[in-house]
């Protein structure tokens, strides 16, 4: 059968480690949702607009990516996609215990839908869409962490 699953972030923008981890959920399931939601305890830098057309670009070549959003909850999201999964990326141990949170908060609400987890590459540890605004916000290249469009996008954010 088709197996779809939910990549969900707030890629606020996107890196090179969300990309690592969408292509590698595309390459196991079949449909992959890559869904910008709504983070209420963090505040944005780019519109949900800006930031699908960044993961757009980013993975235009992969074609069992869609792109999308919704500002409601994770679960509800994966439901109308007929998702039973939903995959994450791990990083440090700091990563734990938030994602054991939203896990468990996602099976109260859903048991019938299920949380993956796909273990960052090493270059990819302790790179986060945070430190990578806090270093483009001071003027440095970002090159290397984020793709070269995300880049541009963020010179031109702090540049304004
Ligand atoms: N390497 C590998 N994976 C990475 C890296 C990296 N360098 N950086 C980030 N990731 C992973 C993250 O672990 C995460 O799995 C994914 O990429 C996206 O990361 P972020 O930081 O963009 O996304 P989050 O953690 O802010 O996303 C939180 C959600 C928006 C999914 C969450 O708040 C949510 O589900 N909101 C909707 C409302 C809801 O349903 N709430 C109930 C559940 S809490």
């Amino acid at each position: 059968s088709h197996r779809t699953a939910v990549v969900p972030g707030s890629f606020d923008p996107v890196t090179l480690g969300h990309l690592d981890i969408i292509k590698r959920a595309a390459d196991v399931f079949d449909t992959v949702y890559v869904a910008v939601l709504n983070n209420s305890s963090k505040k944005s830098l780019f519109t949900v607009e800006e930031r699908i057309a960044l993961i757009k670009e980013v993975t235009k070549d992969f074609l069992n990516v869609q792109v999308d959003a919704s500002s409601g909850l994770l679960v509800d999201y994966a439901k109308s996609k007929n998702a039973k999964a939903i995959v994450r990326g791990l990083r440090a141990v700091s990563d734990f215990e938030y994602e054991m949170q939203i896990t468990s908060m996602n099976r109260f609400l859903d048991e019938s839908i299920e949380t993956f987890f796909i273990m960052t590459k090493n270059q990819h540890s302790f790179l986060s869409s945070s430190i990578v605004k806090e270093v483009a916000k001071y003027g440095s290249d970002v090159t290397g962490l984020v793709p070269k469009i995300v880049a541009d996008a963020l010179e031109e954010k702090f540049n304004k």
